[in-house]
């Protein structure tokens, strides 16, 4: 039995190293390691040898069949190795280059922005709320004491949409500014309240380097029980400064909104010139960054709240201007002309 096992061991080593693909060698296991291989057989009977001859009989059998199996894995090895030589010489790949990167997206610089501030003000306790692009005139206007006759209606050139129902006319439109949240945000809480409102805005008008007929604004609204301008002013300051920097100044002046009273701009000494006068900030030396005020008592009254026992302000701030400030950017057209070249520089 001994001799058959080393014939057995030759002879299958021997037919190993012939082998030169994968299938072939496959048929080599079956023959010998199988379960109807001819090594498996021999240790299978060993049950039918005496005592004796069965101990050294199934010890070496164990033997060639440890050492066939470690064969086996090598040569597997080897013939793998060997085909994927072959594969590339015949495909002519370089394994050997650099693999192609997958193109990677980022945020537009709009949305990068609008996240920051929205990011400033919730840490002032402000909320983040969103609305509508298409709008009711009366949230648009009406309600925000800009009547059908009033000349305030001049500063928002707007795209309307034609809509009739059987009770007559409502009058709809792309809205012009976020300020109409104020008021729909007003008619479902109670204060005290602090929101911020970012959202696209629709305008019908000639675009120039510092105009779009679409952009983004954030609106900001705080009411409660003695708001007063100095509250408006702390936390403009604050915010202008977190964003901008502790060393830029923030000018306060009276400005013209039908829904504030008293109304202001708000704008920060020109990063360029540094407040001497250049081509950005057009000679002035500051660069208007926002327009505020102190929410209307007639505007406090239309949603129920009483005047008297509160008071409120608003802001609301152009987002692709404030990039522009960030960045040194002249031309607000850039950013959604979809040019690569300048968006992924953010
Ligand atoms: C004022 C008082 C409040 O209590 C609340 C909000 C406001 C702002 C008001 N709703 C409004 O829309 N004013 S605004 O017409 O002067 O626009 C506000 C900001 O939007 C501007 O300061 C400017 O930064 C930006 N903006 C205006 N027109 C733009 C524009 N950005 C890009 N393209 C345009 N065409």
């Amino acid at each position: 039995m001994l001799n058959t096992l080393e014939e057995l061991k030759l002879r299958a080593t021997e037919e190993l190293e012939a082998i030169t693909d994968l299938k072939e060698l496959e048929a080599w296991r079956l023959r010998y390691l199988g379960r109807k291989g001819s090594l498996t057989r021999i240790l299978r009977g060993l049950g039918l040898l005496p005592l004796e001859e069965r101990r050294v009989v199934g010890a070496q059998a164990n033997k060639i069949k440890e050492l066939l199996e470690r064969s086996l894995v090598e040569r597997e090895r080897l013939l793998k190795e060997a085909e994927l030589a072959r594969h590339v010489e015949v495909a002519g790949i370089d394994v050997t280059l650099p693999g192609r990167p997958f193109p990677q997206g980022g945020l537009h610089p709009t949305t990068q922005m609008v996240r920051e501030i929205c990011h400033i003000f919730e840490t002032m306790g402000f909320q983040v709320v969103e609305g509508t692009d298409v709008e009711w005139d009366y949230y648009n206007f009406e309600a925000l004491n800009i009547p059908k006759d009033h000349p305030a209606r001049d500063m928002w050139a707007t795209l309307w949409i034609d809509y009739r129902t059987e009770s007559g006319e409502m009058p709809m439109l792309l809205r012009t500014h976020t300020s109409p949240m104020q008021i729909r945000i007003m008619e479902r809480m109670r204060p005290p309240l602090r929101v911020v409102v970012p959202g696209r805005v629709y305008r019908y008008e000639a675009t120039d380097a510092t105009h779009e007929s679409i952009f983004y604004q954030i609106e900001g609204l705080a009411v409660d029980e003695t708001i007063t301008l100095a509250d408006l002013k702390g936390t403009l300051f604050e915010f202008s400064r977190r964003l901008f920097g502790r060393e830029r100044q923030v000018r306060f002046r009276c400005d013209y909104f039908p829904f504030v009273e008293p109304g202001v701009e708000v704008a920060i000494d020109c990063f360029v010139c540094g407040g001497k006068g250049c081509r950005l900030c057009n000679e002035t030396g500051w660069i208007e960054i926002m327009g505020a005020g102190m929410v209307h008592p007639d505007v406090l009254k239309r949603v129920g709240y009483d005047p008297e026992i509160y008071t409120g302000f608003a802001f609301g701030l152009g987002v692709e201007r404030i990039v522009m400030l960030r960045h040194g950017i002249e031309d607000i057209r850039l950013f959604y002309a979809n040019d690569l070249r300048f968006l992924r520089q953010f």
